[in-house]
């Protein structure tokens, strides 16, 4: 399975994504936990990141495709998308990848969430892991950089007839529920 997770920071995507990979034995690749670890190394990549992923910004897409392709190549049983693409420019590289590669996408799941949740469940991820992008001003940030960046995708991917909306309000194991339902039906 070709499979990408749409919706703004603190949807779910993250927390679906883990059950997701195990259930169809595919590879997570989650832009946000590769942008980190470099980050935490140190590394050039993760010096230029730092300061705009704590500012609520997007790192620029020649990083992030950069980090992404090579992965998306090596995933030969399949991949999840998690946090990526995040701009109509990295969808747009994304499917001229996957083109290359005979391999399109077969699915892109979208998780409706309103914000006043979205902004209650990061405030709280905050306060118990200490993430330095998860403070109320930064999280106002990210929503709107969401709105203006990443929403287009919506109407993007449904004029290609990709996207499946699920609720993503509710306990995990309902939406996880929910999520199977949608994937079945693209198999
Ligand atoms: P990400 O790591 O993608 O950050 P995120 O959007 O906040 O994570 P996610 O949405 O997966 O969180 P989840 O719902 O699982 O990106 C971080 C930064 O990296 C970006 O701001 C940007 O700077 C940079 N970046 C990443 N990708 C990029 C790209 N493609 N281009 C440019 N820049 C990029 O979890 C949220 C919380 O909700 C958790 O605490 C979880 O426990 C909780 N939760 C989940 N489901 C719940 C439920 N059903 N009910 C209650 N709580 C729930």
């Amino acid at each position: 399975m070709r499979i990408v997770l749409l919706g703004a920071p603190g949807s779910g995507k993250g927390t679906q994504a883990e059950n997701i990979v195990k259930t169809y034995d595919i590879t997570h690749l989650s832009t946000g936990d590769m942008l980190r670890a470099e980050v935490s190394a140190g590394t050039e990549l993760g010096k230029q990141a730092k300061a705009i992923m704590e500012s609520g910004g997007l790192v620029s897409d020649e990083i992030v495709l950069g980090m992404i392709e090579g992965r998306i190549n090596a995933a030969a049983s399949g991949f999840l998308l998690d946090g990526f693409p995040r701009n109509l420019a990295q969808a747009a590289e994304l499917d001229k990848m996957l083109e290359r590669l005979e391999k399109p996408l077969q699915l892109v799941i979208f998780f409706d969430v309103d914000f006043e949740e979205i902004v209650r469940r990061l405030i709280e991820r905050g306060q118990q892991q200490g993430r330095a992008d998860d403070n109320e001003e930064t999280i106002r940030k990210r929503l709107a950089v969401y709105e203006e960046q990443t929403a287009p995708l919506i109407e993007y991917y449904t004029e290609q007839g990709k996207l499946q909306k699920v609720i993503g309000v509710g306990d995990i194991a309902t939406i996880g529920e929910r999520i199977k339902a949608v994937i079945e039906a693209a198999k």
